[in-house]
């Protein structure tokens, strides 16, 4: 485990949050608030994996502090926890609607309350591992062809309110069917992974992101990226690939593995759906192919 996870305290009452407090403070790291507006301000500001919400509080029931919770993309994983006197099944009933995960009421049990957090955390723990596979490649790491698709859609939107620059390389290594007969599965899997690591070393900005989009095939985004500077990306990627030197005998264009490229370039608009941005990068790829491989074309 990396560091202690943080817990968040909400309680209108002092010595609630103290009871609370004692009982967690060897496990966890604390935070507390003493109203709702002051739960959801130290929650936007910390991001903590798990939050014990009190209902009764004046201004903003703890009810209220979870729906907006729940309506925030970055804060509605957050498991909720209710600790409340209000013990009527209805009041628990509607706690759990609004989509907190348990609901312990008070007087709290010290032994119960720590298993109940500790599971909690382990559960989200797993969830966001999960969430995290569902959009990672295996074999290399990189970003799938999901992950991939979602930034695409993300960045298209975005970049069309502002009319920014967006290029896509599709990129596909030439002759790797000959690669595999030649040296075998596995080495072209250790072939893949190489060709991975030098486009993640050729990309330089954070908000680029380079992917598997499938087989042998990769793909990368540049948001504000216009031409030129999808060029220079695309050179950068030549320049990593040729470094590593794998031998490939049954290349017909070089000795070494080499890859073909497409790029799709242009403002972004709203017309322009992510869909289109592959066609087009895939429509050069076909065209640098067809030229005969080792080659860009946009
Ligand atoms: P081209 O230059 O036209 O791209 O020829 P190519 O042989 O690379 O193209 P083709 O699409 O015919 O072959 C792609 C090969 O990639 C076939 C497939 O066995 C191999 N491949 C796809 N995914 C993997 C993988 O995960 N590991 C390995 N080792 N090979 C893979
Ligand atoms: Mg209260
Ligand atoms: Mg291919
Ligand atoms: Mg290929």
């Amino acid at each position: 485990m990396t560091g202690r996870s943080t817990v968040l305290i909400v309680d209108d009452e002092i010595s609630n949050i103290e009871i609370i407090n004692a009982i967690l403070e060897d496990d966890f790291e604390i935070s507390f608030a003493t109203s709702g507006q002051q739960a959801l301000d130290v929650a936007r500001t910390i991001y903590p994996d798990l939050i014990l919400l009190d209902v009764l509080m004046p201004n903003m029931s703890g009810f209220e502090v979870c729906e907006q919770l729940k309506k925030e993309p970055l804060l509605a994983d957050v498991p909720v926890i209710f600790t409340t006197g209000l013990g009527d099944t209805a009041d628990e009933v509607r706690g759990l609607e609004l989509g907190a995960i348990d609901y312990v009421t008070k007087p709290i049990q010290p032994v119960i309350l720590r298993a109940r957090v500790n599971n909690h955390i382990e559960l989200k723990r797993l969830r966001d591992r999960l969430a995290e596979m569902a959009v990672t490649d295996a074999l290399t790491g990189l970003s799938n062809r999901r992950r991939m698709e979602q930034a695409l859609n993300t960045e298209t939107s975005r970049l069309a309110r502002t009319g920014d620059w967006l290029s896509v390389i599709l990129l596909d290594i030439d002759f790797f069917k000959q690669f595999n007969d030649t040296y075998g599965h596995l080495e072209g899997d250790r072939c893949l992974v190489m060709v991975a690591s030098a486009l993640s070393r050729a990309l330089r900005r954070a908000s680029d992101v380079p992917a598997r989009y499938g087989g042998e095939e990769f793909a990368c985004i540049l948001p504000g990226a216009d031409a030129d500077a999808a060029l220079e990306v695309a050179s950068e990627i030549r320049q990593q690939i040729s470094a590593l030197d794998i031998p490939h005998e049954g290349s017909n264009v070089s000795s070494s593995v080499t890859i073909s490229m497409g790029i799709a370039t242009a403002r972004c608009t709203r017309d322009l759906s992510p869909d289109l941005w592959i066609k087009h990068a895939d429509d050069e790829l076909y065209r640098s192919k067809h030229a005969g491989r080792n080659r860009v074309s946009s």
